[in-house]
């Protein structure tokens, strides 16, 4: 039957009515004005402003980006959320830290999500060209943590974990894409470390600048790292700017030499971990004593222009 075409603008706009209807709330839900470059929204997998608890447990934070993926606040809930400006606009913060340096136990507060048979939702950072990671970072400590899994009470980790994408066979530490400090041949450095293949070996690019320098405490600072799996390379922005910095493993660790087209394992994501190692919270490495805020995590190798584009865009 046909319709009566004054039936089918009634029908045109109740639907646009509905349309409307439907857009107002979800519109409360998108990132604030200042905070996603409309050059990176395309490639913006998970971000995460720790302003978005998730409805009835707010121990979740939402994922403002288009893939939905949902992290929990690990031990600390939502006491996790903090009032701090890392930019104009920001509202609360991440607060991660280590809880109990002398106890073997599961309470650092850290953020994430872990799955043993990967997450779907992050499908993106499969068989991809490339990945970008960042966000706002402060430091409140002065070195690696305790080793609270060792009997040595005076031991230390030898890293900082600030934020990353697992491989698709993580156990809750290994990495696709990482930002952290690391001991790079005795010295502790700002790094972004990356994994092309599951198994497989890691490359890592380290800042020549003091990390102290690069992280002030008590300071917010923007950090980016870029990972170019079809090119092996990798880069470190600070507040929009390019940090030079070296790599660490002579060789082929990402195992490029083969033919291509060279892009991550075929697998899920096992997750993502902000503050330190394992996200299921069966082990602790790594801990940050710190705040984060405006995680962004991309399915892209952002290009230097753009990446100083968002800086300037929250910084302003
Ligand atoms: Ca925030």
């Amino acid at each position: 039957m046909r319709r009566h075409p004054r039936a089918a603008v009634a029908a045109t706009a109740l639907l646009t009515l509905a349309l409307t209807a439907a857009a107002s709330p979800a519109q409360a839900d998108r990132p604030g004005p200042h905070d996603v470059h409309p050059a990176l929204r395309q490639h913006l997998v998970a971000f995460y402003d720790f302003d978005h608890p998730v409805v009835g447990d707010p121990a979740l934070e939402r994922d403002l980006g288009r893939s939905g993926t949902e992290i929990e606040l690990v031990n600390g809930g939502a006491a996790m959320r903090v009032p701090d400006r890392a930019y104009k606009g920001s509202g609360d913060a991440l607060q991660t830290r280590q809880v109990n340096p002398q106890a073997a136990g599961n309470d650092d507060w850290k953020a994430g999500i872990w799955s043993s048979s990967g997450v779907r939702t992050l499908r993106a950072f499969s068989g991809a060209e490339g990945t970008t990671v960042m966000g706002w970072f402060k430091r409140e400590m002065d070195g690696p943590a305790l080793n609270s899994t060792t009997a040595n009470p005076t031991d230390r980790f030898n890293a900082i974990g600030l934020a990353g994408v697992l491989t698709g066979d993580s156990d809750g530490h290994g990495v696709r894409a990482l930002l952290e400090l690391i001991d790079v041949s005795g010295e502790l450095r700002l790094v972004a470390l990356g994994r092309r293949v599951d198994g497989g070996a890691s490359q890592t690019f380290a800042a020549n600048e003091d990390w102290r320098t690069l992280l002030p405490k008590g300071e917010w600072v923007h950090l980016a790292a870029t990972y170019d799996f079809t090119s092996g390379t990798m880069a470190l922005y600070r507040n929009g700017e390019p940090v030079d910095g070296f790599y660490t493993t002579a060789g082929d660790p990402w195992q490029l030499n083969g033919p291509g087209p060279h892009v991550t394992s075929a697998t899920d994501s096992r997750g993502i971990k902000i503050g330190g190692s394992f996200p299921q919270n069966n082990l602790e490495r790594n801990p940050c004593d710190c705040r984060m805020d405006g995680l962004m995590f991309l399915d892209s190798v952002i290009p230097a222009g753009d990446i100083a584009k968002q800086y300037r865009y929250m910084a302003r």
